[in-house]
């Protein structure tokens, strides 16, 4: 392929209800849509992050420049654009993974749909369907948390998960443990707000059964996540601190990750994601796709990942009623609590002009006519 054109446009799709993590809230997700001609095809793509470098060190804004200035340079000047070639191209761009990721999956969309290949058998999916969680917000209080879990188990989801932080931890899971029994698969998420000092504290949560507890500590810190694991008999899961399959393979070899939350953008996209599934299967480690509250567009291709063997527990491919009123795409339908994988080529969906021109906000071209 030889790319012609790329385009971004800046989206803003309100939220249902404001998310809240330990490190922020959010009522709507404000990102930008990539949009990539070539001479033999198109295809699109969402980048993963928020305005603020809250959960990662990348941003929109930011973003935009390292692909204008960096990326879109150097895969224009292959002489054959392919998926398989961009990330050699970009290897010397350091870091960057959630905006070589967004580059990335709109080529590796043009090219799938100019071979007519859906993403999900490109990548090795052995199911049409996946199991779907739900990723739970901090809430002001434990009734109106007990409600909204409440609500995501009568519409069929088949795991929660509870967003923590010091002073929201303990006295929700034993709640929601309580209200809805042993049996409910939980699991909870820090987003790196506690230290290893509050290893004791944590370990308070042992006696729920939790599957997992997701990046308690800083990002990156694989040696305090391991000190910590050897402390608390719930399963430490790195989401922030794996950013490629050999970090994987460091974390898994040194005890600091016996589950592996895998986001492609985190990874720098579909095919280091598939690595990263990999190296997880072949230690015999969980895994599970996680999500970035991410309208139809970046939903459809985690779909198709979340549908390889190795996804071994329900990922926070949550329906896109969950986030979203109107999503930009037809919206992804909870049946069964399970969702179902796309099978159309390439990532197999296309945002809906007339909603898209609702929820742009802006448009720029950053490569071309
Ligand atoms: O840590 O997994 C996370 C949302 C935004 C940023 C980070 C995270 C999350 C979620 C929600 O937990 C995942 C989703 O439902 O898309
Ligand atoms: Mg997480």
């Amino acid at each position: 392929m030889k790319l012609e054109r790329v385009e971004l446009l800046h989206v803003a799709v309100p939220l249902v209800t404001p998310f809240r993590t330990s490190f922020g809230v959010m009522t709507s997700k404000d990102t930008f849509l990539l949009h990539v001609v070539t001479d033999e095809a198109e295809g699109w793509s969402e980048f993963a992050a928020d305005p603020e470098p809250l959960y990662c060190s990348e941003f929109v804004a930011g973003a935009e420049i390292v692909l204008r200035d960096f990326l879109l340079p150097r895969a224009a000047a292959l002489p054959r654009l392919t998926t398989a070639a961009l990330a050699p191209a970009l290897a010397k761009i350091k870091g960057h993974e959630l905006a070589k990721a967004a580059l990335e999956t709109a080529v590796l969309d043009a090219e799938l749909r100019a071979h007519d290949m859906p993403l999900a058998t490109f990548l090795g999916a052995v199911r049409d369907r996946v199991p779907a969680g739900v990723s739970v917000g901090i809430r002001d209080s434990v009734p109106a948390l007990l409600d909204e879990v409440e609500g995501y188990l009568a519409e069929g989801y088949l795991r929660i998960k509870l967003k923590i932080e010091p002073g929201w931890d303990v006295e929700p899971v034993r709640a929601v443990r309580e209200r809805f029994g042993d049996g409910l698969p939980l699991q909870v998420d820090a987003n790196t707000a506690y230290n290893l000092a509050d290893a004791e504290h944590l370990r308070m949560l042992d006696e729920f059964g939790l599957l997992l507890i997701e990046e308690p500590l800083e990002e990156n810190n694989l040696h305090a996540h391991a000190l910590l694991q050897q402390r608390i008999a719930t399963p430490v899961c790195l989401d922030e601190s794996l950013h490629s399959a050999r970090d994987t393979a460091s974390a898994i070899a040194m005890d600091a990750c016996r589950v592996v939350n895998v986001k492609p953008a985190r990874v720098g996209g579909y095919l280091e994601a598939r690595r990263v599934h990999d190296v997880a299967a072949a230690h015999g480690v969980p895994a599970w796709c996680g999500g970035m509250l991410e309208t139809g567009i970046g939903r459809a291709p985690n779909l198709a990942l979340a549908a390889l063997p190795g996804f071994t527990l329900p990922g926070d491919t949550s329906a896109s009623s969950r986030y979203f009123a109107e999503d930009v795409t037809e919206p992804f339908v909870l049946r069964d609590g399970h969702l179902t994988v796309p099978a159309s080529p390439g990532i197999g969906v296309r945002p809906l002009p007339e909603t898209l021109r609702r929820f742009t906000t802006g448009r720029r071209v950053l490569f071309g006519g």
